[in-house]
């Protein structure tokens, strides 16, 4: 039998993980057999926790992208087959990554072709938000992206509204970035949904050329972005709101990001309290949108995750991040216990297979 994937990619923060997993349980609900596959530099991923905690079967390829760590990409599908036999499988891939028709798409179906059949790679390109910030080599990346996609989506049309202001106000994105076939869709409503589930589940990948890209521009654009990944409990004597904690934190991480002109690629954090959970994340300056909220009842203790790319040196985001954590302290009795920090820029890509 032959597993049908379906690649997934866009910039961070494009609404990937949100649509997979709408997409993932709507195909559950129709009796398919539905595998997640997520992918980061790092490890300690929101996006493979939360799917965790949607009962849907994940498994990670951490510590460089899928392009990269081709193995580990197969050891993660096989991984994937041998727990839950899927019918078809939603990858996503890191969100600073592109040439994927080359690196993962076309070495797939030339090496494995009997085992997966690969739909056409799907891109997210998220209108609602303005590149301006960013410097030149992090939107020639996000212009590579959208110029390798076969399904090309305009994420979030439930903000389309407020995409035409923007698009206006700033001149660029979609307009000039779009390829004449933009399907329009969003998770939240699940307006268009349905339409690229059948995309995705009936055409196959045309395994188009190559891009045509300058690595050293590749290059140059993922070291641009800082890199981290916060594993961690706070524990207090005194109960306080887990979901203010998350919320001075994100918004704290903001204001600093502001005052250093970093431009904020992705922002997202998790929080286990024993009652509740909370995500949220926060893509460009002002809204912080969230994913799982729940009754703010008090706490004396949670588990967070914390993830953060913004286009800052990782020496400057890792100040940014103690500060903004120990501001958002909740009570003066509480304590930190991290578990894991890591704050870094990824390597020059170095594909395992170029076709
Ligand atoms: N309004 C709206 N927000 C969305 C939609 N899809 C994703 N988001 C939000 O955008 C943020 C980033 O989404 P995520 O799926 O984590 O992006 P990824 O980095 O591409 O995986 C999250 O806060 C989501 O709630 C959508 O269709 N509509
Ligand atoms: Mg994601």
């Amino acid at each position: 039998m032959t597993t049908r994937i379906a690649i997934v990619g866009g910039f961070l923060g494009a609404g990937k993980t949100t649509l997979i997993l709408a997409a993932a349980r709507r195909l559950a609900a129709q009796g398919y057999r539905v595998g997640l596959v997520t992918n980061d530099q790092g490890q300690d991923l929101v996006d493979t926790a939360l799917a965790g905690d949607a009962n849907i079967p994940v498994t990670e390829v951490a510590g460089g992208c899928f392009c990269c760590r081709f193995p580990d990409l197969l050891a993660g599908l096989q991984r994937m087959q041998e727990v839950a036999s899927p019918e078809i499988i939603l990858a996503e891939p890191v969100g600073s990554c592109t040439d994927l028709i080359a690196t993962v798409l076309r070495p797939l179906v030339q090496f494995y072709g009997e085992q997966y059949a690969l739909a056409p790679l799907t891109v997210l390109l998220d209108s609602s938000r303005s590149m301006a910030d960013f410097p030149d080599d992090i939107r020639y990346l996000h212009e590579q992206q959208v110029a390798e996609a076969e399904i090309l989506l305009r994420s979030k049309s439930d903000l389309a509204e407020k995409n035409r202001t923007r698009m206006t106000r700033n001149g660029r994105m979609g307009a000039d970035l779009g390829k004449p076939q933009m399907h329009p869709v969003s998770a939240v409503t699940g307006d268009g949904l349905d339409e690229w589930i059948s995309m995705i589940l009936g055409q196959s990948s045309r395994n188009p050329e190559a891009l045509t890209i300058d690595y050293e521009r590749y290059a140059q654009a993922e070291a641009a972005l800082g890199w981290l990944n916060a594993k961690g409990q706070i524990r207090a004597d005194t109960p306080y709101s887990a979901r203010q904690w998350m919320a001075a934190l994100l918004k704290g991480l903001e204001s600093l990001c502001a005052e250093q002109k970093a431009a904020i690629a992705h922002i997202k954090a998790l929080v286990t309290t024993p009652q509740a959970k909370f995500k949220a994340s926060l893509t460009s300056s002002g809204a912080l949108s969230w994913d799982l909220d729940a009754d703010a009842a008090e706490t004396r203790s949670h588990e967070f995750i914390l993830n953060v790319r913004v286009n800052a040196t990782p020496g400057q985001l890792e100040q940014m991040a103690m500060r903004a954590i120990e501001a958002a302290q909740p009570d003066p009795s509480a304590r930190y216990y991290i578990e894991h920090f890591e704050c870094f820029s990824p390597l020059p890509p170095r594909p395992t297979h170029r076709l």
